[in-house]
């Protein structure tokens, strides 16, 4: 496949590299070694016109000043641990409290916030880029070496796997995911109000008020959170269910897979006719509409604004340390396939 491989800028004194694929549909994907972040996602619509699909941007410097997690890879644990601390074994482990009292997506230096070591593997119909991490032992305040790879496989299929292995040398916690931004409408023409997901999910974990999971599942039925037939996200983001208020105005939850069926996802935004479709071997997603995005900066030419971008974040349930949980030397696998298509009208 077509590849470039380029400077992007320096982050603390290290270069950083960007690689550019395509393929034979025009579809390209670009990703930099700065937390594994996904840069561009250029995607055909009906009429031809390729287009980007997620929020990111062009230097270093406004992933430090301004981005909320745009496109890059979330470590040691994706999502809040309450009041910031956990217990394996009896001993307890403190993390940064970077959002109130709780730890969010790892830390302020989790894995975002690394440059990855990169390896490119190029062939015909398939191109890999393997990212590599060895986080040294109470990084973040997490216990255990953890030796981390995310593979991000792009195809002729217009198909991005993106795979996640990690060992540690110690019992420790893991929760990996990729924190995307998507907007179907192609250069973010439009916000993400129109957009159409569909999730075979029955069930969500309801939220308190600092968006920490309460530990009770509550049942979509007959409420905004039900996706199982296909539903704008306008529903949830102008509905008055106290979750959606809860969290300003939108989502931020974790979906629940229902485990008798596979665990899959859609998003269409019929304007553009563009489809995502996302599989994943996870129990849960969360699905978060950009409900903190601020105005106060641009992307790319674009005044950045609430409900731009929403992100399917898979993963394992947040918070449940006891599920979170990984023994000495065992692997820790999973992955996720983003694959874009058309909607056939
Ligand atoms: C998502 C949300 C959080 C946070 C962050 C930027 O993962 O769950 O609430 O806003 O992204």
């Amino acid at each position: 496949m077509k590849l470039v491989e380029s400077c992007f800028g320096t982050f603390n004194g290290k270069q950083v590299t960007s690689y550019s694929v395509e393929n034979a549909n025009g579809m390209s994907f670009t990703c930099i070694d700065y937390g594994c972040i996904i840069t561009e996602i250029n995607v055909p619509d009906r009429e031809g016109a390729v287009e980007n699909v997620v929020l990111g941007f062009d230097t270093v410097q406004e992933y430090l000043d301004h981005s909320p997690y745009f496109g890059c890879v979330i470590g040691r644990t994706a999502g809040r641990i309450g009041q910031a601390s956990f217990e394996i074994d009896g001993v307890p482990y403190h993390l940064a409290k970077n959002d109130g009292e709780h730890n969010l997506h790892g830390g302020p230096n989790g894995f975002h916030n690394v440059v990855w070591e990169s390896v490119v593997e190029n062939k015909e119909h398939e191109t890999k880029i393997i990212f590599s991490y060895t986080s040294p032992d109470r990084e973040e305040g997490f216990p255990g070496k953890l030796a981390v790879t995310v593979t991000y496989t792009f195809n002729e299929e217009n198909e991005l796997t993106v795979s996640y292995q990690a060992v540690s040398d110690q019992k420790t916690i893991v929760n990996l995911t990729n924190h995307s931004y998507f907007n179907l409408s192609g250069h973010l023409k439009r916000t993400i109000l129109d957009h159409e997901l569909t999730v075979n999910s029955d069930g969500f974990l309801e939220l308190d008020t600092t968006l920490i999971p309460t530990g009770k599942v509550l049942s979509v039925e007959g409420t905004v959170f039900d996706f199982r037939e296909g539903k704008k996200i306008r529903l949830g983001i102008e509905s008055d269910h106290p979750q959606t208020q809860i969290v300003g105005g939108g989502f931020d939850h974790p979906l629940l897979f229902n485990d008798s069926q596979p665990k899959k996802m859609m998003v269409v935004e019929q304007e553009s006719g563009r489809k995502l479709e996302i599989d994943t071997d996870q129990p849960a997603v969360v699905f978060y509409t950009g409900n903190m995005l601020g105005n106060d900066f641009s992307i790319r030419g674009r005044q950045a604004e609430k409900h731009l971008g929403f992100c399917l974040e898979t993963q394992q349930l947040p918070n449940r340390i006891s599920e979170l949980l990984v023994e000495k030397n065992e692997v820790y696998k999973t992955t996720t396939t983003y694959r874009f298509s058309l909607e056939n009208k």
